[in-house]
């Protein structure tokens, strides 16, 4: 007979899959590949003291990132992706557009949260940075997640009764926060390395937590990332994941505009004037060449 549950970490071959009654066990997939994510409903069947994955019931949403060849799932069946981020080390825009395009393109609800507070001139300058995000509507949130004074208030007010996935860089504070709100969580935490003044890729699988006792509110940690594909995203549909280009983007002379290059572009015309973000345009051309090369498989 099987049983269902849901998937609550993955560690590439096999997953761990917690029942009903809140056990976690190792579950292995049926075929040789394993296809099941980190929030999936499945249906498994128990073995001795582990399991296998019978079935995947339908997801509601699946949030991936498309590189050159290989597809990389992070999780299904979200509420929201919180993009997080730090005064240091200095995050990159192209990764947080990415990430928020990828997020708009699921259907998925999304979030920044700036963290580092303490570190306050590269703070500034950072915040300074995400003020194209505002700008178009994007709620950025200031956090000072070692700060054990700040009770996180707006941020507990964002996650509460949802599932939210967390992502960013290495080393932005991601399993810091999931300590801070899941304190028997115990998440591996580290120093960023000096050398490269980067993270050091401490943790390394997505696994959902719990953040109160009725299970309505969970946190998902993620692995840091630093290249971030979305190749599953046609050049064309590039504008409508974008919404301060796609706010502008039924304004120009010619149906099928790209708001690269083309006269009488609504796009460009807002640029021009301030409406636009010049930097956010310059992500847009970048990414819009980058989808419209061939690819290299
Ligand atoms: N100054 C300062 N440091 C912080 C703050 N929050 C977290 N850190 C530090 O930043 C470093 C990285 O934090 P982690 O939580 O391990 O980062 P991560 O995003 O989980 O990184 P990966 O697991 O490598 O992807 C740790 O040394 C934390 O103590 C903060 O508010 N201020
Ligand atoms: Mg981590
Ligand atoms: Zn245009």
């Amino acid at each position: 007979m099987t049983q269902s549950g849901r998937v609550v970490a993955s560690y590439g071959r096999h997953v761990l899959v917690e029942d009903s009654a809140g056990n976690r066990r190792i579950c292995h997939p049926r075929g040789k590949k394993n296809q099941a994510v980190v929030g999936d409903q499945v249906q498994w069947l128990a073995s001795e003291d582990e399991g296998s994955i019978e079935a995947i019931e339908p997801r509601r949403n699946l949030f991936y990132r498309q590189d050159d060849i290989r597809t990389k799932s992070f999780a299904a069946n979200l509420d929201q992706v919180l993009v997080l981020v730090a005064a240091d080390p200095e995050f990159s825009q192209s990764q947080v557009a990415r990430a928020l395009i990828a997020a708009e393109q699921a259907g998925i609800r999304s979030l920044i949260g700036l963290n580092k507070q303490d570190l306050t001139q590269a703070f500034d300058k950072a915040w300074t940075r995400l003020k194209p995000y505002r700008d178009f509507g994007c709620q950025v949130l200031p956090l000072g997640l070692k700060n054990a004074s700040d009770d996180l208030h707006d941020l507990r007010e964002q996650l509460q009764g949802r599932v939210t996935l967390v992502l960013g860089p290495s080393g932005a504070g991601k399993s810091t926060l999931i300590n801070r709100l899941v304190p028997q969580a115990n998440a591996a935490t580290n120093i960023i390395s000096k050398a490269l003044h980067s993270g050091k890729h401490t943790t390394t699988s997505t696994t959902w937590y719990w953040v109160d006792e009725a299970k309505t509110t969970a946190l998902l940690d993620s692995p840091g990332f630093q290249e971030f594909g979305i190749h599953h995203i046609a050049p064309t549909g590039l504008a409508d994941c974008m919404p301060d280009i796609r706010a502008y983007s039924d304004h120009c002379k010619f149906y099928n505009c790209t708001h690269v290059h083309e006269p009488d572009c609504g796009v460009r015309q807002a640029v021009h004037n301030g409406l636009i973000d010049a930097g956010r345009h310059k992500i847009f051309t970048e990414l819009f060449a980058e989808l419209s090369a061939p690819k290299n498989y």
